[in-house]
């Protein structure tokens, strides 16, 4: 049986950060010795980037740290993906991220998205400068369950508030927004009625958990 620890090991520990091709090889070995798709996924690859998650928040990791290990996740996934699918796993929930319409940064909204892709979650990136219609009609035609806006300007921010009455407006009552980014808070979350905000993104993934009682 693999030893899918090591490949949480890999993803995460500091000396080994950056082998993404090592982190792949090591879901391929797992693969051909059979073992469980769900436990290379939640005992690999989804713990591998919790303890990233948590060396970022602790300022163990940077930026670069968990993009390398993301990447290293993203190679990985690719082989894992299609045989999930095949199997007919299910992700954690779909959800739709983007960055607001007129903003145009993404790192922050990418690092989220890949975290809350290491957690489980099936993210749709709709890029940059999204508009609230679009967030609504993808969230509608991709059956998500949680929209999820980032905003790097105090000019754009206000494009949260619209996204969460377009949310409403279009009667998603089953679907949450989040949101978070530099400029933005739990007030303004609270003042805009947004069902909640991250200010990292590892508690991203905490709190979109949180969001949907999973
Ligand atoms: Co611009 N920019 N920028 N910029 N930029 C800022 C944001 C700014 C603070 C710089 C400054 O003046 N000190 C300032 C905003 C001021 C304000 O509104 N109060 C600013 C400005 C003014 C502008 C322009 C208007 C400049 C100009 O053209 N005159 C222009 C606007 C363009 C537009 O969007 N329409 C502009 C352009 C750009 C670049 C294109 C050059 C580039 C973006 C490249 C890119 O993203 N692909 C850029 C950059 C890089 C920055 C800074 C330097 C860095 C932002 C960043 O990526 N941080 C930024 C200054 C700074 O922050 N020091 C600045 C790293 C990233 C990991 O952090 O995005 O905060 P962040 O994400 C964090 C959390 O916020 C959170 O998790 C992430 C990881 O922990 N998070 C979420 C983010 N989204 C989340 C969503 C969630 C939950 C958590 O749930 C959904």
């Amino acid at each position: 049986m693999a030893d899918v620890k090591a490949i949480a090991e890999r993803l995460s520990n500091e000396e080994h950060v950056g082998k993404d091709t090592d982190v792949k090889a090591m879901v391929e070995a797992a693969l051909a010795e059979g073992t469980d798709l769900e436990v290379i996924l939640n005992d690999g690859l989804v713990a591998g980037m919790q303890v990233v998650g948590d060396k970022f928040k602790n300022n163990v990791f940077y930026v670069p740290e968990v993009l390398i290990s993301a990447r290293a996740m993203n190679a990985a996934m690719e082989v894992l993906a299609p045989r999930l699918t095949e199997s007919g796993h299910q992700p954690v929930a779909r959800v739709v991220i983007g960055t607001v319409k007129g903003d145009l940064h993404d790192i922050g909204k990418n690092l989220v998205k890949m975290m809350l892709t290491g957690g489980g979650f099936e993210v749709i990136d709709l890029g940059i400068d999204v508009t609230p219609e679009q967030f609504v009609a993808q969230a509608k035609e991709k059956n998500a369950r949680l929209v999820a806006c980032s905003a790097l300007l105090t000019t754009t921010m206000p494009q949260m508030k619209n996204v969460v009455e377009a949310v409403k407006s279009a009667g998603l009552k089953n679907v949450k927004v989040m949101i978070g980014g530099a400029p933005v808070t739990q007030e303004y979350c609270d003042e805009i009625g947004a069902h909640g905000y991250a200010p990292d993104a590892a508690s991203a993934v905490e709190l979109a958990q949180g969001l949907l009682g999973k």
